[in-house]
């Protein structure tokens, strides 16, 4: 028998799950953690992010993709946004503020033209905009992406462009057929793109209206030439006319969609996003969160049903226990933040080591292949391949390490929370977790028990939640800064004879390295620092909410209590049905395994 995991079955349980225990318990951290896994489901789906120049037809082609002209694209310089746009079939706007608030309005061209370039506002303010329609092309799991362009001088909009970029699962580069390769594109390519890989980029050239047909395929190779000599790579153009994709769509005309090249386009997106690779991983750690999510509401609902035969005296006995332990929460939460700044050190130096570790080896390939150049252009080898040889090493081992971290912080995470949980349970009355729990020893006192064995000790997790899922989406990545441009090498340089010339570029790499490596080991440091921190603040929030859920439920029993006894054994059927609901699913879980793209029942 196969119960394979989907997306939409674990969609369908978590609805199925809110929906039977909502009515049961209140201010349930489990149910919280159900609807947040619900809502990502809901906008999990691959991401085409579109750059280029301004003017280039990004909106324009964005609209032809949607099939509606949603957004502003006009003669005007208009985007000043980046705009998502995600399939849903309640239409709307949310603009997500800088200060983490969102407003949501209609989605209408009244309020998308609020944030065109010619209107009023800060784009300091905002982070971007999430446009939800409900355009056929959505529905086949695609996020799209708009941005406002390369070379953009609002500094704070760029580096949020910056952020979506090693994001996108297909990434295209939009250029202008009609004009010559710029500066600023070559610039934006080698130092946003290259350094994240090149299987996920398709390079689209625009306004395919205007070029002669017979001139089509020698201004494609230029561009493929000119890409080649920027990229160190063969990149396929793909030709378009945005303005005719979009009319053919609107007028549903399917020779003209053809003709305006939209069709090839659309197919080669499908082609990169089919084999991204990446549906397993994202499944594997959905499934994760609900079996957290799971454990949580487990918790709950056994608390609560052990609660339905107390009596009252008992109950206001506990409540008035978790009031005291709420009460000191200072205690608690300094307590754990000496805990987390001394793991942070120590995760900090071990990733440092290995990092020099790398650093050390790199070193010594770049002057080997320094050394051993055979001739030819020392220039190219300066200018291009040793930069790219660098940048490739450096994601290798990013991609390569992120993991081994990840597996840290998760760890971490784990037994922040279990020391939590430890202390409370201790002060508490309620038997929350009946499987799996440690003993403690000194009351009061936060004994954080390792967990030896790695992955998740059922029944023990709080913040597993949030904290971890949060990580494992951002993914850990050094800018290669000032990589594609090595600065090293001069006209005098190049003009020297090769021996001559090696001594000085290796002292010159030499310098380069050390620098790169400086800054490296920087922001790796600053990466383990802000993660522990969202660790720290992630793991308190899950565990006030669950403390507070305990003081709802016990108030909410009372209440109950107070009222008439068949409600009493209703209630307490009830919550035994929700637990046996929850302890099924929780064993589907641990027996779900992933293969293509799906999880299968081992
Ligand atoms: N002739 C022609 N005009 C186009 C094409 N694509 C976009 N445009 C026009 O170019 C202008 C800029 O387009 P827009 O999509 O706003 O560019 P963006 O700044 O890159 O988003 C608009 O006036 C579009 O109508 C095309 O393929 N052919
Ligand atoms: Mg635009």
């Amino acid at each position: 028998m196969s119960a394979a995991w989907t997306k939409d079955k674990l969609a369908d349980r978590s609805v199925e799950l809110i929906n039977k225990a909502s009515s049961l318990l209140t201010e349930s951290a489990g149910l919280e953690a159900l609807a947040e896994l619900r809502q990502d489901l809901r906008e999990d789906c691959n991401s085409v992010v579109v750059v280029g120049e301004f003017k280039h037809g990004k909106s324009t082609f964005i609209n032809a993709l949607l099939g509606r002209e949603i957004m502003p694209a006009d003669v005007a310089p208009t985007t000043a946004t980046i705009n998502t746009v995600i399939y849903d079939s309640i239409e709307r706007v949310e603009v997500l503020n800088n200060d983490g608030s969102t407003e949501t309005y209609p989605l209408t061209a009244g309020i998308l033209n609020r944030y065109t370039a010619s209107a009023e506002f800060d784009p300091g303010t905002i982070q971007f905009l999430r446009i939800y329609c409900n355009a056929p092309f959505m529905n086949e799991d695609v996020m799209l992406v708009d941005t406002p362009g390369v070379g953009d001088l609002n500094k704070h909009r760029a580096e949020i462009t910056y952020r979506f970029i090693p994001r996108a699962d297909v990434l295209i580069f939009m250029l202008d057929m009609t004009a010559p390769f710029r500066r600023s594109e070559q610039e934006f390519i080698e130092q946003h793109l290259l350094n994240k890989g090149t299987d996920h980029i398709l390079y689209v050239a625009n306004f395919a209206d205007r070029i002669d047909e017979e001139e089509m395929d020698s201004v494609i190779q230029r561009l493929e030439r000119r890409l080649a000599a920027v990229t160190g790579h063969t990149g396929r153009v793909l030709p378009i006319s945005a303005k005719e994709a979009l009319l053919g769509t609107l007028r549903q005309d399917e020779e003209l969609l053809n003709q305006s090249g939209l069709r090839s386009v659309e197919l080669a997106i499908r082609e990169i996003a089919g084999t991204s690779g990446k549906a397993e991983n994202k499944l594997r750690n959905y499934l994760k969160r609900y079996g957290n999510a799971l454990r949580l509401l487990h918790a709950e609902a056994s608390a609560a049903c052990e609660m339905t035969g107390k009596d009252i005296e008992t109950l206001l006995g506990e409540t008035q226990r978790v009031e005291a332990f709420l009460s000191r929460r200072e205690m608690w939460e300094s307590q754990i933040a000496d805990y987390l700044s001394e793991q942070e050190e120590e995760i900090a130096y071990m990733a440092v080591k290995s990092f020099d570790y790398f650093a050390e080896r790199l070193r010594k390939d770049i002057g080997q292949r320094i050394q051993h150049f055979q001739g030819g252009d020392i220039k190219i080898l300066a200018e291009s391949q040793l930069p790219l040889h660098i940048g490739l090493q450096f994601s290798q081992w990013t991609d390569q390490y992120a993991g081994s971290l990840h597996t840290l912080f998760y760890r971490l995470e784990q037994e922040v929370g279990q020391g939590l949980m430890n202390v409370f349970e201790q002060s508490v009355n309620i038997k929350a977790y009946k499987e799996d729990r440690l003993e403690l020893n000194a009351e009061g006192a936060i004994r954080i028990q390792r967990s030896v064995s790695a992955p998740v000790k059922a029944g023990l997790l709080i913040g597993g939640v949030g904290a971890a899922a949060l990580l494992v989406g951002a993914p850990f990545i050094i800018p290669v800064v000032g990589m594609a441009g090595l600065p090293f090498i001069s006209q005098k340089l190049a003009e020297k004879q090769l021996e001559r010339a090696k001594p000085e570029l290796l002292a010159a790499a030499e310098i380069h390295l050390s620098s790169l490596f400086d800054e490296s080991r920087a922001l790796l440091r600053n990466y383990v620092q802000d993660s522990v921190n969202i660790i720290g603040t992630q793991t308190i929030r899950e565990f006030s909410r669950l403390v507070e859920g305990a003081k709802a439920s016990l108030e909410m029993e009372i209440t109950v209590k107070k009222e008439t006894a068949v409600s009493k054994q209703v209630r307490r059927d009830e919550l035994l049905g929700l637990v046996d609901l929850i302890s099924s699913n929780d064993s589907q879980v641990r027996e779900g395994e992933v293969t293509n793209g799906q999880l299968q029942r081992s």
